[in-house]
């Protein structure tokens, strides 16, 4: 059928128009949002030829030239007629609102409505202009806390747990779920579900401030024994250095301001001002996937952070060639 192919062709477009896509749907939360997009897209299609068809008629059939007025002539019948059209059309237009008012709410009972006795649970905090994810456990010592960088296990349920540490942000991955806002100082919760392994890009979706356009966050997911072993490493304690190098490369973080603002588990390092490093060697992306996780980038974020992402919460350090390098290859150490 003509309509159905048109359909596959619109799907098959919106597949070009980048990573970020809720036409790309990864799990049942998602599946059920573009269900809904679909229905409304086609039901509004519908309403927009419909309205220029009888615009179209009325205008065809009723042409006049405008130099002369036309005669004004009761018309009982035509009158009738009129006002009964357009109280049908009146009534289509609220049945259909009403049906739309109706899919939304199955739709959003179906987003919600997923449970699970032992799901996968993640506390988000958003903060300008980053993602703190810990994966809360009773023992302290079994709870990992990463930055920007989700890992879920594929075909599980995960609870996300929301708050926010100054302003609101919003958590938006669209191939996985709709946008949530993030409040400071209210914790709410909601389930997600990945079907496909993957990475999944995920944005902030309310304005926060400066680097707004640079608090991204990506999704991981992956099997459930690959994300068990990820699991497992992120619980260790930081590595320990294991040459001169790398031992004067933790010797400068630790004597630096660095530790004022983050944790390497396994040193004195124990601030949460800014994202845990015990694992940053592990990411793939730093400050928020503005940069990738390489020497040279590392470097550079760690001399003038403010050159990237302007107006962030981290210092410029100054630090001499050699203990930067040094410092660059600890931190790369801590995978
Ligand atoms: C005043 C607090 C502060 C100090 C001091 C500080 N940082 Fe940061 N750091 C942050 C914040 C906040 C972020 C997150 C910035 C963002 O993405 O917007 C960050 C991000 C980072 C990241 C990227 C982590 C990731 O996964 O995205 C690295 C690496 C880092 N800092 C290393 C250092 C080192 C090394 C030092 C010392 C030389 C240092 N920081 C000093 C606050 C600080
Ligand atoms: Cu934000």
């Amino acid at each position: 059928m003509t309509l159905a192919r048109l359909h596959s062709g619109l799907a098959l477009l919106a597949q070009f128009t980048g990573e970020h896509n809720s036409l790309h749907p990864a799990g049942p939360q998602a599946s059920g949002i573009e269900w809904l997009y679909w229905v409304v897209f086609w039901i509004t299609f519908a309403a927009f030829v419909l309205v220029v068809a009888g615009f179209t008629r009325a205008a065809v059939r009723n042409r006049s030239s405008t130099s002369e007025m036309l005669p004004l002539v009761r018309d009982l019948e035509g009158d009738r007629r009129a006002s009964w059209a357009v109280g049908t059309a009146v009534f289509i237009t609220v049945l259909t609102l009403f049906a739309v008012l109706f899919m939304s709410i199955i739709t959003g009972k179906k987003v919600e409505g997923l449970t699970s006795k032992n799901p996968v649970t993640i506390q988000i905090t958003g903060h300008q202009w980053w993602w703190e994810a810990v994966y809360p456990n009773t023992q302290a010592d079994q709870t990992i806390t990463t930055a920007n960088e989700i890992h879920v296990p594929v075909g599980k349920p995960v609870v996300i747990l929301t708050n926010s540490a100054d302003v609101i942000h919003s958590f938006w991955a669209p191939s996985v779920h709709g946008k949530r806002d993030l409040l400071p100082g209210y914790s709410s919760a909601f389930w997600i579900q990945i079907d496909k392994p993957g990475t999944y890009a995920g944005r902030c979706a309310e304005f926060c401030g400066l680097q707004h356009a640079h608090m991204g966050f990506s999704i991981v997911a992956e099997d459930q024994d690959t994300f068990q072993r990820w699991e497992a490493q992120q619980l260790k304690p930081a590595v320990e250095p294991n040459s001169s190098e790398t031992v004067r490369g933790r010797q400068v973080f630790l004597t630096h301001a660095c530790v004022m603002c983050h944790t390497i588990r396994g040193t004195d390092a124990g601030s949460r001002m800014g994202p845990d490093l015990t694992h940053v060697g592990s990411r793939r992306m730093i400050a928020a996937e503005t940069l990738p996780n390489t020497p040279g980038a590392l470097a550079a974020w760690i001399i003038d952070p403010q050159r990237s992402k302007p107006g962030n919460k981290m210092a410029p350090n100054l630090l001499n060639p050699g203990d930067l390098g040094a410092l660059v290859t600890y931190l790369g150490t801590l995978q």
